[in-house]
């Protein structure tokens, strides 16, 4: 059995959190995967407080387990969001794609436990001194926004920086990842991409088949000139966004404009000429729809295999 400070901290049966992903991440997917003992994350994205609370209130009709919000702070409801997950008592929040500072003391004077993603040794540091649980060290080969720096470089690095326990994401989708992630100095994993293609994460159809079908080159980061750089599965959308990108003719403005409603497009519609297919660089190695149980149960055997073997390399 594989154990580590993360499950004892959170009350948590494997150390392994599922990703809060937009348009992807609610209560179905989230509760399956507390209820298989992980930390099913509901994703706030860019909804109001209205959604988010219906969607933590169907969690909680399926499981007594422990389950966390993430907190996406470019939302422009990101104040109201804040704000639920306090009055809704929510054991666990995540922070991504900025820095939490302004909701820290009232998360954890009504004791929440903070895990922030972090992109760099820095943010990670920062949100420690501001009294994070946890982090969430995050790297490049990630789906949806993405740092500079790769989940080998970041991790160890990360480590060393913090006295808090790191979580490994990015590029993670088997047990040779969470064994990896754990010899980073990692306390657990997130994981975003093997989730999509859960039998309880309800995205399109489409969605699910383009995971299952990608090759290993088949993502691209575009959005970099905006400064919030995502990756995606390649498509004409993301082509097109790439062409626009490098095209000086066309305003910052037009190009926000063109990103609005892909996500949506991907998740809800399926359509794949025009939806925004966010999914990491571990894609490739996601092979089959299975139950949030199954997902959790085969990729901690197999680490613990991985784990088991780890001494022939010792001579
Ligand atoms: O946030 C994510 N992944 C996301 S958010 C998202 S929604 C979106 N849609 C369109 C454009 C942009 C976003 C889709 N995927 N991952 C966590 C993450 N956080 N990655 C990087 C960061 C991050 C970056 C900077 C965390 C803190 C940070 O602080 C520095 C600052 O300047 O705020």
């Amino acid at each position: 059995m594989i154990h580590s400070g993360i499950c004892s901290l959170l009350g948590i049966r494997y150390p392994i959190f599922q990703g809060g992903m937009a348009w992807v991440s609610d209560a179905s997917l989230a509760g399956a995967v507390s209820d298989a003992g992980g930390l099913g994350i509901i994703s706030a994205m860019n909804a109001n407080a209205d959604y988010l609370r219906t969607e933590i209130r169907k969690l909680r009709q399926m499981t007594n387990m422990p389950f966390g919000v993430n907190i996406m702070l470019m939302s422009p409801f990101a104040d109201e969001v804040a704000k639920v997950v306090a009055e809704e008592r929510v054991p666990v929040v995540t922070t991504g794609a900025g820095l939490p500072s302004k909701y820290m003391k009232a998360w954890i004077e009504c004791g929440i436990k903070v895990i922030p993603v972090v992109p760099s040794t820095g943010i990670a540091k920062m949100v420690e001194r501001m009294g994070a649980t946890a982090v969430i060290a995050e790297g490049g080969e990630s789906g949806g926004h993405v740092g500079d720096l790769t989940t080998m470089t970041l991790v160890p690095q990360v480590c060393d920086a913090v006295r808090i326990p790191v979580l490994a994401a990015g590029g993670i989708a088997d047990g040779r990842g969470i064994a990896a992630a754990f010899m980073l100095g990692a306390s657990g994993v997130q994981c975003g991409t093997r989730f999509l293609v859960a039998k309880e994460c309800t995205i399109h159809q489409n969605y699910k088949k383009r995971v299952l079908e990608a090759k290993d080159i088949d993502t691209m980061v575009t959005g970099k000139r905006l400064g919030h750089p995502v990756r995606a599965l390649k498509n004409k959308f993301t082509k097109e966004f790439f062409n626009k990108e490098y095209d000086s003719s066309v305003s910052n403005e037009e190009l926000e404009a063109f990103g609005v409603g892909a996500l949506r497009r991907a998740a809800v519609e399926g359509d794949e000429t025009t939806g925004s297919f966010l999914a990491g660089q571990a894609a490739a190695m996601v092979k089959k729809e299975q139950t949030a149980k199954e997902i959790i149960e085969e990729m901690f055997a197999e680490a613990e295999a991985v784990l088991n073997g780890a001494r022939k390399w010792i001579k």
